[in-house]
Parts: structure tokens; sequence; C-alpha cells
């Protein structure tokens, strides 16, 4: 048996209209059945539940409409322009600018969590509210994010405004795509004039880097790309991934180690030194701190979105030299 034709998705998310109103007699069949009128409005719905029917599927239409984008997008991303590890604040500000900015480049973000968004959910001590200092708040302004205007800083009502705000617009780009529930478990090295160029990153779905321990053989997958943004956080049980490898491979000597909370010097520091640590990879975030031995500043998040920015702008800077150097 053949499946039936897929149905067009034709629902764009319109809004409530409050003025439209129902035309219930073109909706309903003669026998009393719903008919699927393709472009309803949620206004047309609303009152005609008694005949509401889904349009028809089988089961491997959903399937397939999944893994066929899937895979199309693993193909597609195999080689990309650009890899953004950490979907966190940083990571995210750096998406929507590059996105934004250079439709022409294919931008993959990588993201260990089921959730992307990272530390930028809550405020600090699981508060609603983010604090963000000027002049960041050209930043709010830019993405369309309201805030209260409090003299030398800004409170966003709801850090979760921010970091919905902001995944929205990126993930709506078509140049971008993030693969969530995926980690960098490694970095792809080609030699260099000064040691290693990285030239792209070493994937596996987050659940199967968990266990390495005890299951064996469950080699990765990997995206080559001319330049990775690493902004996977500060030290943890999954931060600091980039940096912690450079170490390992002997291409920063040690960890500068995250020092203690100063917001005035901690926020300059990390947007100023947003850079390329060594060619083809640039850190940027909280990840930073870990390289420098730069101090927190906790709860406030400005510098997280303008390091974005910076490490969108320097790589940029550098993309037709990596881009050259990376084609062989
Ligand atoms: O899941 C991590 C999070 O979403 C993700 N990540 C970490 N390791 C990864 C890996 N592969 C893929 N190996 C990985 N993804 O990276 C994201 C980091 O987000 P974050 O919010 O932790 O970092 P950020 O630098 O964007 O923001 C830091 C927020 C902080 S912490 C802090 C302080 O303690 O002083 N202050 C601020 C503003």
């Amino acid at each position: 048996m053949s499946p039936p034709a897929a149905v067009s998705p034709t629902f764009q998310g319109a809004e409530l209209a409050t003025t439209a109103t129902a035309t219930k007699a073109s909706k309903v069949g003669l026998n009393g059945e719903s008919k699927v009128q393709p472009g309803q409005s949620i206004d047309e719905m609303m009152g005609q539940w008694d005949n509401f029917k889904f349009a028809p599927i089988r089961e491997s239409q959903v399937s397939r409409a999944m893994t066929r984008r899937y895979f199309q997008d693993l193909d597609t991303y195999a080689e990309s322009d650009i890899v953004i590890v950490g979907a966190g604040s940083c990571g995210l500000s750096a998406a929507y600018v590059l996105g934004k900015h250079r439709p022409d480049l294919k931008i993959c973000i990588i993201e260990a969590s089921v959730s992307p968004g990272g530390g930028a959910w809550l405020g600090g001590q699981l508060f609603s509210a983010m604090v963000m200092r000027k002049p960041a708040d050209a930043f709010l302004r830019e993405i369309g994010v309201p805030y209260d205007d409090e003299g030398n800083y800004v409170v966003v009502k709801h850090a979760a405004l921010f970091t919905s705000t902001i995944m929205s617009k990126v993930l709506a780009l078509p140049n971008v795509k993030m693969f969530n529930a995926t980690c960098v478990e490694d970095l792809i090295t080609r030699p260099d004039e000064d040691g290693v160029r990285i030239s792209g990153v070493v994937t596996n779905w987050t659940l199967v880097s968990m266990h390495h321990d005890d299951q064996s053989c469950m080699d990765p997958n990997t995206i080559n790309a001319p330049l990775v943004i690493s902004t996977t956080g500060h030290d943890g049980p999954m931060g600091a991934f980039s940096v912690k490898r450079l170490v390992s491979m002997q291409r920063i000597e040690k960890l500068g180690g995250m020092r203690g909370l100063d917001m005035n010097s901690a926020e300059d520091a990390i947007v100023k030194n947003t850079r390329e640590i060594v060619p083809g990879l640039i850190v940027g975030g909280m990840e930073l701190s870990e390289v420098d031995g730069a101090n927190r500043m906790g709860p406030t998040f400005g510098a997280m979105a303008l390091s974005g920015l910076k490490a969108a702008e320097e790589a940029l800077k550098v993309f037709d030299l990596r881009a050259k150097q990376n084609a062989i």
C-alpha cells in the first residue's frame, strides 16, 4: 500500500485575529465531517471543535519528514564555512551577526544540550531578570528585546525573553543549522607553520559521548570548516571544551584559570580579548576566561552578547585566508 500524499504545511503561525469571523458553513461537510481548510486561520477554527479533525497522516511520513531533512542537513553542513560550538548567549550572538550579515556563508551550530541557550535562561541565582550593562543595550534594540533603562545598565524582565528571541532569529536564518544534543568531541587539525591550524570539528551525539566509558567503538562524525568559533563557557563537565583540548594537544601551555568575580574588569576583558587563539579557532564568551585567566562577571550578560559580535568580526577578518588554506 502506498502512503497517502504529504499534506503541505500551510499553517504559518498566524496571529489570532480579533476581527475575523468564522464562516462555519464553508468548513463543515454535508454529513457533518470536518474539512481541512488549507490556510485556515486560528480565528476560523475557534468554536468548531466538535467538527475538528487533523489532516490525515501515515506514521512513516512523520519519520521521513524529520530524517530526510536531518540527513540532508548533515550532508550540506559536512562542509561548513563557520562552525560555532555552544549555543549559549555568546554563541547565539555570534551566529546572529554572521548569519544575518553573510547570507552566503553556511553557519553550523553544535550544541551539546538538548535545550540550547546555555546559562542565559535565568539571570543569577535562578532569578528571572537579566542585566546588561551599557552599551550592550544596543544589541537588545537590534534584536527587538524590550528593557527597563536603569542608567548605566538595562534590565530585561525575563532572561528567557532575550534567549528565546535571539534563538528564534538565529534559527529562522536560512544559512544557519543547529545540531543540538550533539557535542564536539575533538577538533580537526592540519599542519601549519605555527604548529596546527584548526579546520573543523569532530562530533557525536551527546548521549553517545557520555557512554564512551562503558561502550566501545562508537566512532564520531566530522564537519570540515575553515573557521571554528568556540563559546562553550567556563570550565565544568562540558565547558571550556576547545581550550582544554588545545592544552592537551600542546597548542597552549596551560589553562589560565577563570579568576574571581569582578564585574567591572571582567566584561571589558572578555569583549576586548575575543580573538583567534590558534589559526582557525576563535574563542569567545566565558571559555576565554579559561585561556586568559580573566575574572568572571557573574549575572551580567552584556559581555556575552558583545563578545559574540567581536567573534563574528574576527571571523570575517580572517575568513578568506582560512578558507583558502582549508581548500587543501
Ligand atoms: O551546553 C553548553 C552551553 O549551551 C555548550 N557546550 C559546552 N561544551 C560543548 C561541546 N560541544 C557542544 N563540547 C558544548 N556544545 O556551550 C554552551 C555554553 O553556554 P554558556 O552560557 O555556558 O557560555 P557563554 O560563554 O555563552 O555564557 C556564559 C554565561 C556566564 S557564566 C558567568 C560567570 O560564572 O561569571 N557569567 C556569565 C555571563
